[in-house]
Formats: structure tokens, sequence, C-alpha cells
């Protein structure tokens, strides 16, 4: 991996590619997944490049219904493995989540990396490799085929980086899904029960965070964030909040060197 200077002002962003070039050339990355990186960063610039109000409160959510769920599973693909694998894991253990591979650009010898790098990083059982025998209905995509331990008998599912078609399905399946996406118009971020407008690699932090805050609490509790939640509330506030800052920009006559 290229070295990047620590006191280089775009550190983290040009880290977060080093680590996507670095799994696109072991192989477990895909092209496209390059492509949908330079999508978000967009939409991350716009945000500025933190956790806005509602991805917290979405974040807060998530945490809740994988807290609540009988049987969460967290769906993983190229990008998710080359840049928050460790926190895959770590969400994984602490909400009793099963770690799921998942593929847009589905090859075996892709799947088997990606479940590599996730035992690498501490998971003890990742399905969706040699498992992934059983078809969602209505998908046309390599995103169809899952495990029937995981996706299919899932009631709570989060996804990040995906393409609408699945959380689509998934839902048709009456299956909750949460999404990490930084791109509130996305289909993905419409369809989704629950969505983190955010990037994914502070997105799964905070709802580490929320989830080690919530689990001490009674179920009643834990399930009022749930219930008080509204993900079309929580896209609009995210529209709302990108429309304010570019506003306050131009007012502002700041430099634009942000
Ligand atoms: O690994 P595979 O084969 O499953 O392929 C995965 C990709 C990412 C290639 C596939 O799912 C894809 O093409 O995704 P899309 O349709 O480009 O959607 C990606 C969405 O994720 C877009 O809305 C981006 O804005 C958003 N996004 C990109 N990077 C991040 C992100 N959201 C959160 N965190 C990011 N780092």
């Amino acid at each position: 991996m290229i070295k990047i200077p620590k006191t280089h002002p775009r550190y983290l962003s040009l880290l977060l590619r080093e680590k996507l070039i670095e799994g696109f050339k072991e192989g477990y990355v895909t092209r496209a997944g390059l492509i949908a990186h330079g999508r978000g960063e967009c939409f991350d610039y716009l945000i500025g490049e933190v956790s806005i109000k509602p991805a917290l409160k979405a974040a807060k959510a998530a945490a809740a219904a994988l807290l609540l769920a009988k049987h969460p599973v967290i769906s993983v693909n190229g990008n998710v493995a080359a840049l928050a694998a460790n926190e895959v894991v770590r969400l994984s253990k602490l909400s009793k989540a099963r770690i799921e591979v998942n593929l847009f650009y589905r090859t075996e010898k892709r799947a088997r990396k990606i479940a590599e790098v996730l035992k690498s990083a501490g998971a003890t059982q990742v399905l969706g490799v040699e498992d992934a025998v059983e078809t969602i209905p209505e998908l046309e995509s390599e995103r169809r085929r899952v495990s029937p331990n995981g996706i299919l008998k899932s009631d709570v599912v989060l996804v990040a980086l995906e393409d609408g078609d699945r959380t689509e399905a998934l839902r048709k399946l009456d299956k909750a899904v949460i999404a990490i996406d930084l791109n509130p118009l996305s289909r993905t971020a419409r369809a989704a029960s629950i969505t983190v407008v955010d990037n994914v690699v502070r997105a799964l932090p905070n709802i580490i965070n929320y989830v080690e805050e919530l689990r001490i609490l009674p179920h009643n509790k834990v399930a009022e964030f749930l219930n008080n939640f509204r993900n079309e509330e929580v896209l609009k506030e995210s529209l709302k909040y990108i429309l304010a800052r570019l506003e306050r920009l131009i007012k502002e006559k700041v430099s634009l060197d942000f």
C-alpha cells in the first residue's frame, strides 16, 4: 500500500482509497466498487465528511433493530470488507448478528477471499460462500444467492453500498433492512426501513456505540427508539442538511477550501 503522509489534509480520504485499491489488487474488490466509492465520496463532500444528526438518529434506530432482532444478519460486499472488516466483526459479536457475504459481481473466488478477510479480522463464522444455495425470489442479479441460515431466515439485514433491487426484494419478504448509504436519493436509501446517510467507516462505529449503550436497557425501552423512528423524515432531514449547508457556504462567502 502506498504510504500516505499523516499530515496530508486529505489523509483519511486517501487512506480509504488505498484500502480499496489494495482490495482490488488482492482480487476481492470489484472494478465497479472503485467507481461506487467515488460516487460515495461526492456525497460525503456534501455532508462535510461528518456523521450528521439524522445519521446518528438512524444509527441509534439501527442498533435498536439489531438488538431486538431474532435473526440479524450483516451483509458484506467487497467494498465493505476492504473498508470496515474489523467493525463488521465487532458489531456482529456485540449484536449476535451473523455475517454473510453477498455480492453483486459474484465469483466464488471473491466470496472466498472476502470470507478470509473477515476471518482475519476475527470472524468465527462467515455465511454466503459454499452455503449460498438458496435464492431470493424476484431477484435476478447474483445478489439473489443467499444462505438458508443467514439472509434467507433473517428478520433484520444490514446492508451497505447496496443496489436498490435487493433492498426492495428483501422488504417484499417482510425483512427489515438497515442501509448505510451516503446518497439519500438512492433507491436503496428510499426502499430501506432504516437508512444511515453516512460513510460506512463512520456509520458502523456509531452503530457499535449505540449497541453498547442500548443493550443494557430493557427491551421495551429499546423498542421505543425503533417505534419513534420514521425513515422518510430522516431522508428529508439529510437533504435539508445538505441544502442548508450549501446555502450557508454560499452566503458566508467563505473560502471553498474546506
Ligand atoms: O462487491 P460487489 O460485487 O457486491 O459490488 C458492490 C458495488 C459497490 C460495486 C455495488 O453494490 C454497486 O455498484 O453499488 P452502487 O449501485 O454504486 O451503490 C453504491 C452506493 O453506496 C451509492 O449510493 C454510493 O453513494 C454509496 N457509497 C459509496 N461509498 C460509500 C457509500 N455509502 C457509504 N459509505 C461509503 N464508503
